[in-house]
């Protein structure tokens, strides 16, 4: 039986989202963040050296880093649903958005936050590299304007990594998305999916997805 242990607000949906959407059997376990810290609570922070949500517990293997979970999961049970092949037409697609989720936006969100967090900030290469995360915004509308998912047509893992920056992540690096309407059509249309409404119910049962 796979474990998911889920930190509430955190990338750890992307885990109970992706085994719903696969329908794979799983037990959660939830832990709370410090209030005080808004960080991990010890009890999370002794699962694994990096301390860092989301862990997934697969038998005696015990896996971090949201990226390789995904992976791991998709094609250990999955049968490789909701991942491309090299020969496929939008295989760079996903390849980039895949990667762009936790290579650079999620980089971007974390600096806007805490820059934002500091005050502002005069230095500027905190200024710069905060501000990527306006680029990060465009290039994502751009995307979404032409397509419904980040690969293309159809739900992929890239979708599955690329949503918590556009909705979770906003609690920690407040994002006016008004201005994005391609953005707010995606989040309507993942929104909808019956599999990511079990998700987030089960993973936040009293949040309600930040889906505007
Ligand atoms: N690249 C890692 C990032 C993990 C990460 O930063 N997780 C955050 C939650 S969104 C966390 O555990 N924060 C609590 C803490 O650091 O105590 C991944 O994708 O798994």
């Amino acid at each position: 039986m796979l474990i998911v242990h889920h930190l509430g607000n955190s990338q750890s949906e992307r885990v109970v989202w992706l085994l719903e959407e696969l329908a794979l059997p799983y037990r959660l376990v939830r832990y709370e963040r410090d209030p005080a810290t808004r960080l991990a609570p010890s009890a999370y922070k002794a699962l694994h050296a990096f301390g860092t949500a989301p862990v997934l517990d697969d038998g005696d293997l015990r896996l971090t880093e949201s990226g390789a979970i995904v992976e791991y999961v998709i094609h250990t049970h999955g049968a490789g649903r909701f991942s491309l092949r090299p020969g496929a037409p939008n295989y760079a697609d996903f390849l980039f958005w895949w990667h762009f989720a936790n290579g650079s936006m999620m980089p971007a969100a974390m600096t806007n936050g805490l820059v934002a967090r500091l005050g502002g900030g005069d230095d500027p290469l905190a200024r710069s590299l905060s501000a990527r995360l306006d680029l990060a915004y465009d290039m994502v509308e751009a995307r979404l304007k032409n397509v419904p998912y980040f690969a293309g047509e159809e739900l992929t893992g890239a979708d599955i990594l690329m949503l918590f920056p556009l909705t979770t992540m906003r609690r920690f690096s407040p994002r006016d998305i008004s201005g994005y309407p391609a953005i707010q059509a995606y989040l309507q249309r993942v929104g909808a999916r019956p599999a990511y409404q079990r998700a987030m119910a089960k993973a936040e049962p009293n949040l309600a997805p930040m889906l505007s």
